[in-house]
């Protein structure tokens, strides 16, 4: 690990001044509970103490956002060309062997394929599964995208655009494994992932070059970056947040947040090697 300069990472957080902001908060950035909306229900006696919560209690979601970009910081690696000569259905897709997408980078040595999510901070209950399926294509032999975050229990969808044989061979450690074959007349397939977990790969046992990174999620909170670097975690209730992007070569990186409802944060990261 070369780890050289001081590594600077800024992290500006840009208060997005909305009205909440003019009511000039007086007491300092803690604990306020939210405020419930006053339901029209009467002041219980007061004798129960405060009610044990409900394990199945609907995460809570507000209105902040965190938003930023991840820059590369140091010596450009030469792109490197993806071969697929080995089977020239996948050759014959591309006008010229394509690259790596392991460092995608846009003007600027801005970052793609880099995971962000709300590590930590979030006050609990749970988040249900979005309703729409999560997709994974497999085009011009690679995976796209080459990096998906899904939540746990959502459909994930494979398609095989390609029409050609592929094989999804997915390798996490918490959730089971799998190895389907897609031949070229099967265009989709479906699978989900029903616990929480960190990175794992999913590679095609035909090419050898195809990869591709799945996490699953518990929360809603996580974004990757497309070609322009840019991320942004939406929805968010006020709280104090643990950031964490993540590159497949890189590693990870933590910032902290601190919003109230109705704020946004700007985080800008940069990844060295
Ligand atoms: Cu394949």
């Amino acid at each position: 690990m070369v780890t050289t300069k001081a590594q600077k990472w800024m992290i500006s957080i840009a208060l997005a001044a909305l009205a909440a902001l003019a009511a000039g908060c007086g007491g300092g950035p803690d604990s306020a509970p939210a405020e419930t909306p006053a339901a029209a229900a009467p002041a219980p006696a007061a004798s129960a103490p405060s009610e044990p919560a409900a394990a199945a209690t609907p995460g809570p979601r507000g209105s902040a956002t965190i938003s930023g970009s991840v820059r590369y910081e140091g010596e450009v690696p030469p792109a490197r060309p993806v071969k697929m000569d080995a089977d020239p259905g996948c050759a014959k897709k591309h006008e010229s062997p394509p690259t790596s997408e392991m460092l995608v980078l846009g003007d600027d040595n801005v970052m793609g394929n880099v995971f962000v999510r709300v590590k930590s901070g979030l006050p609990g209950g749970s988040y249900p599964a979005p309703a729409d399926a999560a997709v994974i294509d497999q085009e011009g032999c690679r995976y796209v995208p080459h990096v998906l975050g899904v939540m746990k229990g959502q459909t994930v969808k494979i398609l095989n655009s390609d029409g050609l044989l592929h094989n999804v061979h997915a390798l996490p450690k918490v959730n089971k494994t799998f190895n389907m074959a897609m031949p070229g007349t099967r265009t989709e397939a479906e699978v989900t992932f029903d616990q929480e977990e960190d990175m794992f790969k999913i590679k095609c046992d035909v090419h050898p070059w195809m990869g591709a990174y799945v996490q699953v999620m518990a929360h809603p909170f996580f974004d990757v970056t497309a070609d322009d670097g840019r991320f942004e975690i939406t929805g968010l209730p006020a709280g104090s947040y643990e950031i964490e992007v993540w590159h497949e070569r890189l590693g990870t990186q933590t910032e902290r947040a601190e919003l109230a409802d109705g704020e946004s944060a700007e985080i800008l990261f940069t990844m060295a090697r």
